[in-house]
């Protein structure tokens, strides 16, 4: 059984929707280092929650990057929705920016706790995704570090005012192709959403992995 890592249900409902019933929700809270890109922060929280769950995990760290915001909240979107809200983060860009453009990203890591085949992975054509999936990125817990393989998905859009009830999150304020992905049911999320395009790369790549 594969383990999908987070605390929040709306991102259980698209991977489901994109890998079926063969996931199921691991509800666990893993340290979420400060770092500028989400890669590493997934990265270590897959190596804690491989940990702690012993079974192959996949964490899912994901983000709202406001070109005009040079990428805030970006790293901090969850912290920024809590704190401000969605609504005053629109507000914000709506204020401050003419330029509404914005994308969000997802970086899935996996660990099962094997090594990963050394030879460049033909699916995994992002450079910067495969250098981390190699081992470059250190464990600072372990002498041996616990292999990660790193996944990412990212779809650019537009700051709007709020649409649509569908989703969860930035949603109702980010515009891809003229409609809101709150106004998207799971599908067509996925089809062209950060996670979903970080799910078929995963997808494509675990096939081959079973
Ligand atoms: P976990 O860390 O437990 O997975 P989280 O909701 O805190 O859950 P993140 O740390 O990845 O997730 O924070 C991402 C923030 O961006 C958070 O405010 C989410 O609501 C938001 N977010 C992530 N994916 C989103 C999506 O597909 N659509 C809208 N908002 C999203
Ligand atoms: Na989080």
């Amino acid at each position: 059984m594969l383990r999908y890592v987070t605390t929040n249900p709306g991102k259980v409902r698209e991977a489901r929707e994109y890998l079926g019933d063969a996931v199921s929700q691991l509800d666990f809270d893993y340290t979420e280092i400060q770092a500028a890109d989400l890669a590493p922060i997934a990265a270590r929280g897959a190596r804690e929650a491989y940990r702690h769950a012993e079974e192959p995990v996949l964490v899912d760290d994901a983000g709202l990057f406001v070109r005009g915001f040079d990428g805030f909240p970006g790293p901090y979107s969850a912290y920024a929705e809590d704190t401000l809200g969605v609504e005053a983060v629109r507000r914000l860009v709506d204020a401050e920016l003419d330029d509404r453009r914005a994308e969000f990203r997802c970086v899935l890591a996996y660990c099962d706790g094997e090594p990963f085949a050394a030879t460049p992975d033909p699916v995994d054509r992002d450079d910067r995704v495969t250098a981390a999936a190699t081992g470059a990125e250190r464990d600072d817990q372990e002498t041996e570090p616990l292999p990660v393989k790193l996944f990412e998905g990212v779809v650019r859009g537009e700051i709007v005012e709020a649409r649509g009830d569908g989703g969860f999150g930035y949603d109702p304020i980010f515009e891809y192709d003229g409609a809101t992905l709150a106004e998207m049911d799971a599908a067509e999320k996925n089809a062209i959403s950060h996670r979903g395009r970080a799910l078929e790369k995963f997808g494509e790549w675990f096939v081959e992995r079973q």
